[in-house]
């Protein structure tokens, strides 16, 4: 919680002013400056903990301030909600089983912009509200870059007043805190909810009864699904504030947590089963227990489709209620509301909404299909064939066969369609299918969301290419109208303003602090890129960044890192398409560099890696392994003492992403071509003055665009050649023919990393060499040492460095989630601000 609006003397005035105003649009003041008692800070904490001020915790001291800050907030959710049921505007429903929204206190405390007075306040106290962050836990409520994109797009709809409600789980573990343990990544539950939250509502009176067809149990400490046994659900609102910009427009994240129903043990009671029906009360609970990580395999994924099915048709109720009590008839649904699909795993809400406009309202197929294709949108995240959601038709049936009797009929209806467009091409049938056949019928979730949606999006110019071309390409044939591209993007709020306040203040003072709202007004300071002056400053607040993040590094893990050698970053889930692999062997040759040639002449280099591997994902936790002892050995070796170090940095999370980009110097977005649908932590660096080495992959190619391609260090294949050399690829040929390759290979083989486990890392060498290098990592190395060979070059300049990182802060603005969620609202829902008074 850094200081955001700095004073000077002449701004004791206008301060005093913001005060008064600030308190007026929210009805009271947080502390007790406001002399409004309802609202105090001291109030939580004799009526809610029953302390002396004097005596509280810092946890209490953190629950009663968030708890103050709640209360101003208070008046303007309200009015926020009131606003939408008297204007009855079109209002915006984002769905998504991931919302990676870390803390919430520091972020809130600066949109409201009433930071520097709490924090005078506070201190008056004896409070450093800096030291308070750290009694937050981080809300992991999501795996990666899709439930983050959902954390940012909230924050943005509510910054441009947009009428918007998130839909998400209330899990009541995130995702797995992971610890590394020789070397090894461990997993450890995030039971993020021990304490009470002081941001959430929970609502039990807007609660939603949930069917399914069979019935939650516990087999050995594990829950299952047991068929034919109906049960009903209750989902549970639990609300949190979506604070935009300034505080005028407060929405709400809406996330479901599943509980009993009063009903729900009735027949066990009356055979007089007591232990047993309080038992299966607590295992119904268990639905919403746990976040799945990414990867999970089908056997361990029992719960994931319920959970789906959970959210769809609890959020689907609760838009249905609210647009009926807002006077709405069924025919102006899609003028009145636009839902919006993060990835294929809400897409049940196809046939959830045909189930309510069919069974509830009672309209024609006809009439319910239009309204719902009309009302419906999906976004598309990936374009691994891995990663594309399909269900056993086995499990539907489990769980709500009434929805497959709708998958099949829109998919009887939709096939006939596309034979009477196309006689006799039966082979265009069975692939656009919503079935996929086979021993085991499936369902393709990605079919049932284009087919049965307005919309279908990529996430940025090329996957959105690649999307129409290859995955999707039968489908983009028949509804070409129906894909487009919206390129994400992040939220300068958290990601500049709070995560980096002195390069925040830096150009706030230089064009004024418009860009926090309109980042593109960033573009003001290209000019400066060539003022020596400037450019001081810049290199100032990085080395500022570099140093803040080194003690607390120092004082968190002990571990000490040189604020003056190059900051080189890779944070990201670890996957073999991401290449973490790709950037060891770059290592390994600056290491066998180093033995080779003491005396070489390159600049002092920090290699930092952060990221969690799916659980079941063996290679990826090799690749972790690997990285940590590389680490070690180097460590050890004065050969590359302060020259050379490797670091992996446990747990990482959206707080350590805040951490971390600020003070990075390079960004490493180095996933073999085609693969990265996006990527949203690339532009969180540009616009923290990081420079990007990368491949012409997702939006970092839009990104070298918006900059120009000199400003950043691109390598490697493109997409098409990927694509192109499949066939024919061979890693043993770079073996053969780059010196440099084979020697960090055989570094890796020699043992020299195992620690005394002998063959620990032959699975790395089996994927790079056997089997064949899926993501090509030998036929970019060479192109990808060149490029760092140009950053060395580069970094030697000072003055050279800074000015290309500067355009690149000067271009960013593009990557606001602002200009995202504005192009959504223009083209894809129609849905406009509706400010509140
Ligand atoms: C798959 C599964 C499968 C089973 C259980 C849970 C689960 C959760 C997530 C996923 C797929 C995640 C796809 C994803 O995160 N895509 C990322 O989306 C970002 C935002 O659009 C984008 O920037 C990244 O490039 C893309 O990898």
């Amino acid at each position: 919680m850094s200081s955001v609006l700095k004073k000077t003397a002449t701004d004791a005035r206008a301060e005093r002013t913001l005060r008064t105003e600030l308190f007026e649009r929210y009805g009271c003041g947080p502390v007790q400056f406001s002399g409004n008692p309802n609202a105090s800070y001291e109030r939580h904490l004799v009526l809610d903990h029953v302390v002396k001020p004097g005596n509280a915790s810092a946890r209490e001291v953190f629950e009663a301030l968030a708890r103050s800050l709640r209360d101003l907030i208070a008046q303007r959710w309200l009015k926020t909600g009131e606003t939408c049921d008297r204007e009855n505007p079109k209002q915006v429903y984002y769905l998504s089983m991931e919302f990676l929204i870390g803390r919430s206190t520091s972020n809130n405390l600066l949109n409201l912009l009433v930071e520097p007075f709490v924090r005078e306040e506070m201190a008056r106290r004896g409070v450093d509200l800096d030291r308070l962050d750290d009694e937050e836990p981080d809300a992991g409520l999501g795996n990666g870059g899709l439930g983050r994109l959902a954390a940012c797009f909230i924050d943005s709809m509510a910054t441009l007043a947009i009428p918007a409600i998130g839909y998400g789980l209330r899990y009541e573990y995130g995702i797995f805190r992971q610890e590394i343990q020789g070397g090894r990544q461990v997993e450890r539950p995030d039971n993020w909810l021990r304490r009470p939250d002081p941001w959430e509502v929970d609502r039990p009176a807007e609660a939603v009864d949930v069917r399914l067809q069979c019935a939650v149990q516990s087999r050995r400490g594990t829950p299952v699904l047991v068929a034919d046994r109906p049960t009903l659900l209750r989902g549970v609102p639990y609300d949190r504030p979506v604070v935009g910009h300034g505080g005028r427009t407060v929405n709400t994240l809406r996330l479901w947590g599943a509980a009993a129903t009063d009903a729900f043990d009735f027949a066990e009671f009356s055979a007089g089963d007591f232990f047993g029906a309080v038992h299966e009360k607590v295992v119904a609970e268990n639905l919403t227990r746990v976040l799945y990580p990414d990867d999970s395999t089908t056997a361990g994924r029992g719960l994931r489709f319920a959970q789906e099915y959970f959210l769809v048709c609890c959020s689907l109720a609760d838009i249905v209620r609210r647009f009926r009590a807002r006077g709405n008839d069924w025919g102006a649904l899609p003028d009145k509301v636009a839902v919006q699909l993060n990835d294929t795993h809400p897409a049940l809400a196809v046939a959830e909404l045909m189930r309510i406009l069919l069974d509830g309202a009672g309209l024609g197929w006809d009439e319910s299909w239009d309204l719902t294709v009309r009302t419906l949108a999906y976004t598309n995240h990936t374009l691994l064939p891995e990663a594309l959601e399909t269900w056993p038709v086995r499990r539907f049936e489990l769980v709500a066969p009434r929805l497959l009797e709708i998958v099949y009929e829109i998919n009887r209806r939709f096939l006939d369609e596309v034979r009477a467009k196309s006689p006799g091409d039966d082979g265009l049938a069975a692939r656009v299918s919503l079935i996929e056949e086979g021993p085991e019928k499936k369902v393709r979730m990605a079919h049932l969301a284009v087919v049965g949606s307005y919309s279908t999006n990529g996430v940025a110019a090329l996957h959105s290419r690649l999307l129409r071309e290859t995955v999707l390409k039968d489908l983009a044939g028949l509804f070409p109208g129906r894909f487009n591209n919206k390129t994400n993007g992040v939220t300068p709020r958290r990601w500049l303003l709070l995560a980096n306040p002195g390069l925040a203040a830096l150009l706030t003072k230089a064009v004024g602090d418009g860009w926090v709202t309109e980042l593109e007004r960033l573009g003001a300071i290209a000019p400066l890129a060539d003022d020596p002056a400037f450019r001081e400053r810049f290199r100032a607040a990085k080395r500022a960044a570099k140093v803040r993040f080194a003690d607390w590094l120092r004082s968190a893990t002990g571990e000490v890192v040189e604020p003056a050698s190059l900051f080189d970053v890779q944070i990201k889930r670890i996957h073999e398409y991401k290449r973490q692999l790709l950037n060891v062997l770059h290592v390994l040759v600056l290491y066998n560099r180093l033995r080779e040639n003491p005396a070489l002449d390159a600049p002092p280099r920090t290699v930092f890696f952060a990221g969690k591997a799916a659980p079941a994902c063996h290679l990826a936790k090799v690749i972790i392994h690997l990285v940590n002892n590389v680490a070690a050995v180097i460590d050890a070796d004065p050969a590359a003492r302060g020259r050379l170090k490797v670091l992996f940095l446990p747990e990482y999370n959206v707080t350590l992403a805040q951490r971390l980009i600020p003070a990075a110097d390079l960004s490493e977005q180095i996933s073999t071509a085609g693969y990265e649908a996006s990527g949203t932590s690339n532009m969180k660096f540009m616009m923290n003055g990081a420079l990007t080495v990368g491949t012409r992959d997702g939006a970092t190619i839009e990104m070298a665009e918006a900059s120009g391609e000199q400003n950043f260090f691109l390598f490697g294949l493109t997409a098409e050649q990927v694509a192109n050399s499949r066939g024919w690829y061979s890693p043993f040929w770079h073996v053969e023919h780059d010196p440099e390759t084979r020697l960090a290979l055989d570094l890796i083989r020699s043992g020299t990393f195992d620690l005394g486990e002998p063959g620990v890392f032959a699975p790395v060498l089996d994927a790079l060499l056997a089997q064949g290098d899926r993501y090509m990592h030998l036929a970019d190395l060479t192109s990808y040492v060149n490029a760092q060979e140009q950053v060395v070059a580069l970094y030697g300049q000072p003055d050279a460095w800074a000015r290309k990182a500067i355009l690149n802060v000067a271009h960013s603005g593009r990557f606001s989630s602002d200009r995202t969620i504005a192009e959504y609202a223009a083209d894809v829902c129609g849905a406009g601000p509706c400010p509140v008074d």
